[in-house]
């Protein structure tokens, strides 16, 4: 292809490459000079501009060819719900006719929304950050945090959306929850990490449900479950001090003192706060007695409700000692606030604070994993288009079978998340409309921490596998790549790491006396029961009869003295999270 572009001198055999037609050029010249063939200087001159002239224009075109040809080769998705056949299937097979009918209209149009309007926004948030600034132009304090356009815009979207809305209307039922996380998990790889938001959001309405919204508290549900984009509210969720993430028990110094009208007002430190944009957030803290002393651990803690600013956008007694400067999630704000007496309502019993915030826990929890299965889809995916148009070694990579095999790979591990998800949703939705088994509940509070932990490490292993599909491109920071990688780290860290999550699920054993066990282990058996009737699964169902059984003598023994079941704590949970998603 190369050759044939050549001028007439060079169209020889000989001019395979670039390289080679320098040469020719030099000899060329050399022969010239040789032959003592006589010419003027002006035609000497001419026919040395001609050759540079026809060098230019050949390495012009070169470059261009390479240019366009990179650009054939971008990555790209369509409509991802229209392309997520697992997500198609799962909801034909799922949802009743009248459901999926009116939610596959809504999902298409939401894809199509997606690609065009809402993923270049994402792109923009990611190159405007939140820029904080502590003073105005004549020197007053003024702890502006400034967001872009884009991010606000998804604030809007989020409203429009019904994001947080579909799961409280509760429309379709017992799906609406499951309707709500696959509109999430369609929209978390385009949210320019705004799905973190609407997590804590989640989360806040979820507690003040729970609660059974109390009148002081019903503007505020209204909000942050609304539609409308002009009275729609996000929160925060801010648990984490200076003495400890995890250690909530411990590290939580910030005292509550009360007022002579029933509010509180809050001083401490949170070292961490997620999306401090917020209009509203939800925190703990110790509240203090007439003496002024407060109760340590975890008994002291109570949860409090508080707006970030008043009506006319005034920080409430807070101040921003400063933006964190974190490895991902660059999008959105995270801040170091000083809480200098912040009005805040006392919203749980007193000392039940860790209890009452567990709501939030566990739906922020489920949206980590909602952000860890779409961040392996999206990597996943554009591997995929990838493979269907790059060529190396005279063959587009989809026709290399050990390139294939990679991704064959990586598409088993999202497909075992995806329907791990599927079922917690399922089981949520479920609960949250009475319909629950008392087995079905047991189970969904063992499953939220084991996929939480499971899917955060898969997720950030995938999306390292994935970018090399890419080769080099893939660790271009303008192709977008990385940007996922960085974001996707931060999934088995925040709402609690992987050994604290394992910890939690030692806890759901302990406190249900073991029953959320039996619970998995027979509602295993019975699936594997259901796919013993296929022949094609049987191997299947031997390899997940053999893990049960290794999972009994596991835990049989992890009781042990010779190994503390704290000890085993991680192996067993991932035990869990790979049984059932088998
Ligand atoms: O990082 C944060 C915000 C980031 C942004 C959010 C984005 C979300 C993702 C978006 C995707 C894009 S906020 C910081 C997050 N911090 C944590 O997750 C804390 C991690 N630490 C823990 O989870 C610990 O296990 C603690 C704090 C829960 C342990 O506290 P305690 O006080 O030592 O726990 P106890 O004493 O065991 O439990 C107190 C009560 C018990 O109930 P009772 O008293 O009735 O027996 C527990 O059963 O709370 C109950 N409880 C739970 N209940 C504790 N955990 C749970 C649970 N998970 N579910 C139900």
């Amino acid at each position: 292809m190369f050759a044939c572009r050549l001028p007439w001198w060079r169209s020889s055999a000989t001019c395979k490459s670039w390289q080679a037609g320098h040469f020719l050029l030099w000899d060329r010249c050399q022969m010239l000079s040789v032959k003592g063939i006589n010419r003027a200087v002006g035609q000497e001159q001419q026919a040395a501009m001609k050759e540079e002239q026809v060098l230019e224009d050949l390495e012009m075109h070169t470059a261009r060819r390479e240019t366009e040809a990179l650009f054939r080769e971008q990555p790209e998705t369509g409509n991802q719900y229209l392309e997520d056949t697992l997500l198609r299937s799962y909801l034909k097979t799922h949802l009743p006719p009248k459901v999926l009918e009116e939610v596959h209209r809504d999902l298409e149009r939401f894809g199509s929304r997606l690609l065009t309007q809402i993923h270049p926004l994402s792109w923009e948030c990611e190159l405007n950050p939140p820029v904080f600034r502590q003073y105005d132009a004549w020197g007053r304090r003024v702890d502006h945090i400034h967001t872009c356009s884009a991010w606000r815009r998804m604030k809007e979207i989020s409203a429009e959306e019904g994001l947080i809305a579909e799961a409280y209307e509760k429309r379709y039922s017992n799906w609406s929850r499951l309707y709500q996380a696959v509109k999430l998990y369609l929209f978390s790889s385009s949210s320019g990490c705004f799905s973190c938001p609407l997590a804590m959001t989640d989360g806040a309405a979820k507690v003040i449900e729970a609660l059974g919204i109390p009148g002081s508290l019903k503007n505020a549900f209204d909000r942050l479950t609304s539609r409308d984009p002009e009275k729609f509210w996000t929160s925060g969720q801010w648990m984490t001090e200076r003495r400890g993430g995890s250690d909530v028990a411990n590290g939580t110094e910030t005292v509550a003192r009360r007022q002579p009208d029933g509010s509180y007002r809050l001083y401490g430190f949170k070292w961490f706060t997620s999306a401090a944009d917020s209009d509203v957030a939800l925190t703990l803290a110790r509240t203090a007695d007439a003496e002024g002393q407060c109760t340590q651990g975890s008994r002291g803690l109570s949860l409090f409700f508080l707006r970030v600013r008043d009506e006319e956008g005034k920080l409430n007694s807070i101040q921003v000692q400063r933006l964190k400067d974190k490895l991902g999630t660059r999008q959105m704000a995270t801040a170091e606030l000083w809480l200098q007496g912040a009005r805040a309502e006392l919203i749980s019993a007193e000392g039940r604070g860790v209890a009452a915030i567990s709501d939030m826990l566990n739906i922020t929890r489920i949206h980590n994993i909602i952000a860890a299965v779409a961040s392996m889809r999206r990597m996943i995916s554009l591997s995929r288009d990838y493979a269907r148009k790059r060529v190396a070694f005279g063959k587009l990579l989809k026709d290399h079978p050990l390139h294939m095999q990679t991704i064959a790979r990586m598409e088993v591990q999202v497909r075992g998340a995806f329907l791990l998800l599927m079922e917690i949703v399922r089981l949520l939705g479920l609960a949250e409309t009475n319909l629950a088994s008392e087995q079905e509940q047991l189970l969904l509070r063992l499953l939220i921490p084991v996929a939480k932990l499971y899917t955060g490490k898969q997720a950030s292993a995938v999306a390292v596998e994935a970018m090399e599909s890419f080769g080099g491109q893939g660790y271009m920071e303008d192709t977008g790549l990385p940007v996922i990688l960085r974001d996707s780290l931060v999934l088995s860290i925040w709402e609690g790491t992987t050994n604290i999550l394992s910890l939690d699920v030692l806890r759901s054993l302990a406190k249900s006396r073991g029953q959320v066990m039996a619970a998995f282990l027979s509602t295993v058996q019975k699936k594997l029961e259901l796919a013993s009737g296929t022949e094609e699964l049987s191997p299947a169902v031997q390899r997940a009869q053999e893990a049960i059984g290794s999972l009994r003598q596991f835990t049989a023994a992890a009781g042990s003295e010779s190994l503390p079941m704290e000890l085993a704590a991680r192996d067993f949970s991932y035990s869990l999270a790979r049984i059932y998603t088998g």
